[in-house]
């Protein structure tokens, strides 16, 4: 039978709402192993276009192009000369499952999704549409099988959320901290609520972990291998207020939140599980397939302080940050930082390469550099009022100072200092005549580090550069 381009591609739709509904049943989603192999293999110039380009919307944008990819490679099938049809729905629907099965996405529900949806295609490209009715048909059993498949996974994602509810609260967030510069208008709040924290991560949707049957495991080069559940580990934790940002944040963006951990100092894991002498990296491996790897003699000696985090702001993490343990040092890039998802800590030697050494990053940890942002800055009666975040972890911020045109730089005001790791809020007054003015910040870290204004792209080795805003007075 003669197919025509839109009958293949309505035959495509059905096929992938086939996929998508049966692997909805498990929870999981075919598209996200798709969006995930495109996460692991882009050149690397594609994936710094993509954060670039899509912003907060970079998971929705992959989710969409894989599904698109899918649907575009299934109606090719269809369309194939007749000879080739057979063989290529084949191919498609055992490259469909073998992904399926990759281990970030280990799921039986998403493999018999691609199969599912081979069957489709087989069946479609026999009674291909050419037009009119046919073809609507096929494309509504496409489009209601995604709405049915994503009801069946909120109801997947809902059920998790109430397991993680169950596992109680986490650390004591009893009063919110303050710094005495609450209610400034268009100011960041002092602590980061976890639904407005920034996800960065290369899967397309969370792992999900049933905190039940996790179990942390210390191996490798140790004398001493521990194996930990999570309410052990929630009963050692302690409390500590921190920055995180992302190797991604560029001068002025919001990849980057802070919060009140909750979490056991790795110094104190690493001093029971006992490492070898020649066990010099720590491996923190993630159920999403991904690694970092952290130097351990730093971490012994406590020039890094790590932490493996069970809790953010009073309560267990949020699936998208890590649930039910990520490790966190503070003053490393996220990408530096330790994995969410962990479910292993191995020591090892130099021996180990991380994901994203492979794609050219450095090896040696980022160092999150010194960093002002400007929040708002608002016009009024008493002047133009300037008000932002400023962050140098660990050791903290001495002073925020702001630039008027390519004038001299002042001094702000610094709000109480929650923790030399947390980010610190600053304001200022400015008398500035009527026009357009360009306001530019910099933070000097009690270090003495002094952010540099030289503005360079996160690739390959952290960005740096001054946050310039324009205001009108
Ligand atoms: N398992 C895992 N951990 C990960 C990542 C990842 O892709 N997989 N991304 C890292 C990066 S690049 C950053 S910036 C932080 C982001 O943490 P957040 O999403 O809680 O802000 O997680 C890090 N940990
Ligand atoms: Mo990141």
């Amino acid at each position: 039978m003669l197919t025509n381009g839109g009958g293949s591609v309505a035959v495509g739709a059905a096929a992938l709402g086939a996929a998508e509904a049966v692997a909805a049943l498990g929870g999981v989603s075919l598209v996200d192993a798709v969006a995930r192999l495109m996460a692991d293999t882009a050149p690397i110039p594609v994936v710094e276009a993509t954060v670039a380009l899509t912003g907060r919307h970079e998971k929705r944008v992959s989710r969409f192009t894989a599904g698109a990819g899918v649907v575009a490679l299934a109606a090719a099938a269809v369309a194939a000369p007749s000879r080739l049809r057979d063989p290529a729905v084949v191919v498609l629907g055992v490259a469909g499952a073998a992904l399926a099965s990759r281990p970030a996405y280990r799921s039986g529900w998403a493999a018999a999704g691609a199969v599912a949806a081979a069957g489709v295609l087989a069946a479609g490209s026999r009674l291909c549409p050419t037009r009119g009715l046919g073809m609507a048909t096929w494309a509504s059993a496409g489009l209601g099988l995604l709405v049915a498949a994503r009801s069946a996974r909120r109801d997947h994602e809902r059920r998790y959320e109430e397991t993680i509810r169950r596992v109680g609260p986490v650390g004591a967030l009893g009063l919110a901290p303050e710094d005495g510069f609450e209610g400034e208008p268009g100011l960041s709040p002092l602590v980061t609520a976890g639904h407005r924290f920034y996800v960065a991560d290369v899967n397309p949707r969370p792992p999900r972990v049933d905190p039940d049957r996790w179990r942390l495991s210390i191996t490798g080069m140790v004398a001493h291998p521990l194996r930990l559940t999570l309410t052990e580990l929630i009963v050692d934790a302690v409390e500590f207020d921190a920055v995180m940002v992302c190797v991604h944040n560029r001068a002025g963006q919001r990849r980057v939140g802070n919060a009140r951990w909750t979490g056991v100092p790795l110094a104190d894991l690493l001093r029971h599980a006992m490492p070898e002498s020649g066990a010099t990296r720590l491996v923190t491996r993630a159920v999403d397939g991904y690694t970092i790897s952290l130097p351990v003699p730093p971490l012994r000696s406590g020039e890094l302080e790590g932490y493996l985090v069970v809790g953010m702001n009073g309560r267990p993490l949020d699936p998208a940050h890590g649930f039910p343990a990520r490790v966190f040092v503070p003053g490393l890039y996220g990408q530096y930082t330790g994995v969410k998802w962990l479910s292993e800590l191995q020591l090892t030697d130099d021996s180990h390469t991380d994901y994203w050494w492979r794609r050219g990053w450095t090896p040696e940890p980022i160092r999150v550099q010194p960093h002002a942002r400007i929040d708002a800055a608002v016009a009024g009666q008493a002047g133009t009022v300037v008000t932002g975040v400023a962050w140098a972890p660990p050791e903290g911020v001495a002073a925020v100072e702001v630039s008027v045109g390519q004038g001299e730089w002042r001094p702000t005001e610094l709000a109480a200092e929650l923790a030399p790791t947390a980010w610190r809020r600053w304001r200022t007054t400015l008398d500035l005549p009527p026009g357009k003015h360009t306001v530019r910040a910099r933070a000097v870290a009690n270090s003495g580090r002094v952010q540099s204004g030289d503005r360079k792209p996160p690739y390959p080795s952290g960005p740096s550069g001054f946050h310039a805003v324009t205001v009108s007075v």
